[in-house]
C-alpha cells in the first residue's frame, strides 16, 4: 500500500493555525511480530455477526499519552524495539470549505498513518514534522485515527544502529489537526537580505498555483504592509525595505509579530532578522564578532526518563543553558521540539542545529542518500524562519572516505540550495596530536567545503594527554572558525576526590579535565566558540557501568537530578568572563 497524499512540504506556521488537538490519551495494541496490518489494526474492528471475534483490540487495553515516548509509560516497554499500533477517535466537521490538514510534529522512527481505514501517510525520520491534507478523507462526526508506530533501528536509517542516546519510541511530539482556506500560505521564508540591516526577502508559495493572488506582508509594530502578487506558480519572492527595524541578537532578542495574508488565509507568527556570517575566523552576527559559549543537551527530562514534548519541559532545559551562561546552544543530536527552538530564540541562545547524521552511516547507500535529505529539507523547512538558528549542522562524527565524501559534499550543496542566510557546519572527531609535527592536525577534505569545523575531542578521557595542556599547539583549519563542539568527561555527582584519576568517575576528575582543556583552547589560533559535552546526564545503552553508570551517561555537567558538578562551576566561571 502506498500513501495517498505524501507531501515533501511543510505548512508554514501550524502552531499559529486554526485546528484541534489531537493530543491526549490514546489506545494502543504492542504488534511485536508485526501482525497489525494482517490483523487490519488500522480499522477499529468489531465483531460482526454469531460466529465472528476479534482478537487484537483497542478496546480495555494499553493507553498511551500523546505526546510522549511509550518507554517511560509503561515497565515493560522501557527497552522494547518494534512496532506499537496507536488509535484514537475525534468527532470532526466535514463542512465543504477548507482544507484539513494532519499535521505530526515528530514520531519515533517510522509510521504508517490511517485516516478512517485509509493510509494517508508514511514517513520516517524520527525528529522533523509531517503532514498530509486529508480534506477528502475525513468524515462528519466520528473518525477512526490509527499510526503503526516503528522505533527499530535500520542499517540504512539515520541515524543507523547505534546512537549514544535511549532509542524512545512513539508518538513524541504533538498531533494536529488543521483547518485552513483552501488557499493557503504553504510555505514561507522570511529573512533580513545579507549585507544589510533594512532590507528583508520575502519567499512565499501558495498551496494553490494561482496567478495574480494579492500576498501581504505586514509588521504593525514597525508600521510597515507591502504586498505582491503570485507568479503562475502561486509564488511571490521580494525585498522590503524597512525603517527603524530592530535586529535580533544574543543580547537583544527581538522579535516582531508579521502577519501574512493571502485571499481568506491570515496567519502570525514571532519572526526576528539578524545577519550571520563569517569574516576570517570569526563567526559574525549584525557584523559583531560573537563567541559561543555553548552547551548541548539532548531532548530528554533525566529526571524522569522521558523525552522533553512540552513548552514546561522547554524552559527546564533551556533555562538550565542560560543558568550556565551559554549565548548559544547546540541541539545534540537532532532537531528538537519547536518549544525548545521558540523559547530558545526568545532568551537570545543562537542554536546550533543538527540532523541525526551520527557515526555509523552507510554512505554507499543511495536510498540512504535520500533519507538524509529529505531529513535536512523538513528541518529547514520547519525552522528557517527561526532566527535564532545560526547553523544547520549536517553530520556528527564522520571518517574521511570516497563514499562519505561524496555523500556530505552532495548533501551539503543540497543544503546551500535551500538555505543561503545561515552557515553550515558539521561536528569532527579526526583532528589528532601528530607527535612528529608536535601539534593537532586534521586531514579531511570535506570539512574544508564548510562554513564552520566543529572539533568533538575528549582529552583527558578518550585520548591521554601527550604533554601538558599549556603546551598544546592546534594547526586545525586555521582559516575557519573552529568551534570545540565537545569536549568532557564522566563523573558521577557526589563522587569527590582523585582528581587525577580517570577510573575515580568523581567531580573532581572531571572539573580539573576541564580546567585542562579550557587552558588547551587557549592555543587554538582560530577557536570560535566552546561547547561541553552535556548539560545533563542522559540515558543510553552504551553505558553499561552498573555502578558508575546504570545507563545514563554521565558527561553531564550537571547530574540527572539536576545536581550542580564542579565542572558546571569551572565552566559558568569560564563563561562569565568571556
Ligand atoms: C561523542 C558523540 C556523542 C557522545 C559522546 C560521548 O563524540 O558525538 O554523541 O555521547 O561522544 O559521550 O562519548
Amino acid at each position: 500500500m502506498k500513501a495517498l497524499f505524501l507531501l515533501l512540504t511543510l505548512i508554514f506556521a501550524p502552531y499559529a493555525r486554526d485546528g484541534v488537538s489531537l493530543n491526549g490519551e490514546w489506545s494502543a495494541i504492542v504488534d511485536q511480530y508485526d501482525k497489525g496490518m494482517n490483523k487490519k489494526l488500522f480499522t477499529d474492528a468489531v465483531p460482526s455477526g454469531k460466529t465472528d471475534f476479534v482478537e487484537f483490540s483497542y478496546e480495555g487495553g494499553l493507553k498511551l499519552q500523546v505526546p510522549g515516548d511509550w518507554n517511560h509509560q509503561d515497565p515493560g516497554l522501557w527497552w522494547y524495539e518494534g512496532t506499537i499500533w496507536y488509535a484514537r477517535h475525534f468527532q470532526a466537521s466535514s463542512r465543504p470549505g477548507p482544507s484539513r490538514i494532519l499535521y505530526f510534529a515528530g514520531v519515533s522512527h517510522r509510521c504508517e498513518v490511517f485516516l478512517n481505514g485509509v493510509l494517508v501517510m508514511e514517513h520516517e525520520g524520527a525528529f522533523t514534522p509531517f503532514q498530509a491534507d486529508v480534506t477528502s478523507i475525513l468524515k462528519d462526526g466520528d473518525n477512526f485515527l490509527a499510526v503503526r508506530v516503528n522505533n527499530n533501528r535500520r542499517k540504512e536509517a539515520i541515524p543507523a544502529m547505534s546512537f549514544d542516546w535511549w532509542n524512545y519510541g512513539g508518538i513524541t511530539r504533538d498531533v494536529m489537526l488543521l483547518e485552513v482556506p483552501q488557499v493557503h500560505v504553504k510555505e514561507a521564508f522570511l529573512r533580513l537580505k545579507k549585507g544589510t540591516t533594512d532590507t528583508l526577502l520575502a519567499d512565499i508559495t501558495l498551496a494553490e498555483p494561482l496567478e495574480g493572488v494579492a500576498v501581504t506582508v505586514s509588521i504593525p509594530e514597525l508600521k510597515l504592509e507591502k504586498s505582491f502578487f503570485t507568479d503562475a506558480s502561486g509564488k511571490v519572492s521580494g525585498e522590503i525595505r524597512v525603517k527603524r527595524l530592530k535586529l535580533w541578537s544574543p543580547q537583544a532578542p527581538k522579535l516582531y509579530d508579521v502577519t501574512i495574508t493571502a485571499l481568506a488565509d491570515k496567519v502570525t507568527e514571532r519572526i526576528g532578522f539578524r545577519d550571520i556570517g563569517v569574516d576570517g575566523t570569526s563567526i559574525l552576527v549584525n557584523g559583531n564578532p560573537v563567541f559561543l559559549k555553548c552547551i548541548s543537551f539532548h531532548e530528554e527530562i533525566p529526571m524522569e526518563r522521558r523525552r522533553a514534548c512540552t513548552a514546561e519541559d522547554a524552559r527546564m532545559l533551556v533555562d538550565a543553558a542560560v543558568e550556565l551562561g551559554c549565548n548559544a546552544i547546540r541541539l545534540a543530536h537532532y532537531p528538537q521540539n519547536e518549544f525548545i527552538v521558540r523559547y530558545a530564540e526568545e532568551k537570545g541562545l543562537l542554536i546550533w542545529e543538527e540532523i541525526p547524521l551520527w557515526q555509523g552511516i552507510d554512505f554507499s547507500n543511495e536510498e540512504t542518500y535520500r533519507k538524509a535529505e529529505t531529513y535536512l529539507y523538513e528541518m529547514i523547512a520547519r525552522d528557517r524562519n527561526r532566527c535564532a538558528i545560526g547553523f544547520w549542522s549536517i553530520s556528527n562524527e564522520t571518517r574521511p572516505a570516497p563514499d562519505r565524501d561524496a555523500f556530505l559534499s552532495r548533501l551539503l550543496a543540497y543544503g546551500r540550495s535551500l538555505d543561503s542566510s545561515r552557515l553550515f557546519a558539521s561536528a569532527f572527531d579526526v583532528a589528532y596530536y601528530i607527535p612528529e609535527a608536535d601539534e593537532f592536525r586534521m586531514n579531511d577534505g570535506f570539512a574544508g567545503q564548510l562554513d564552520v569545523v566543529g572539533i568533538n575531542k575528549y582529552m583527558g578521557w578518550y585520548a591521554p594527554w601527550p604533554k601538558s595542556a599549556a603546551e598544546l599547539r592546534w594547526n586545525v583549519f586555521t582559516d575557519k572558525p573552529l568551534i570545540i563542539s565537545e569536549f568532557g568527561c564522566e563523573a558521577k555527582a557526589g563522587v569527590f576526590g582523585n582528581g587525577d584519576t580517570a577510573s575515580s568517575w568523581s567531580e573532581d576528575y572531571q572539573a580539573s579535565l576541564y580546567r585542562d582543556n579550557l587552558r588547551m583552547f587557549e592555543n587554538i589560533p582560530n577557536l570560535a566558540g566552546v561547547s561541553p559535552w552535556v548539560l545533563y546526564d542522559f540515558l543510553s545503552p552504551y553505558r553499561q557501568h552498573p555502578v558508575n553508570q546504570a545507563f545514563f551517561n554521565r558527561k553531564g555537567v550537571l547530574s540527572d537530578k539536576g545536581e550542580k558538578k564542579k565542572a558546571w562551576y569551572v565552566m559558568n566561571d569560564y563563561y562569565s568572563k568571556r
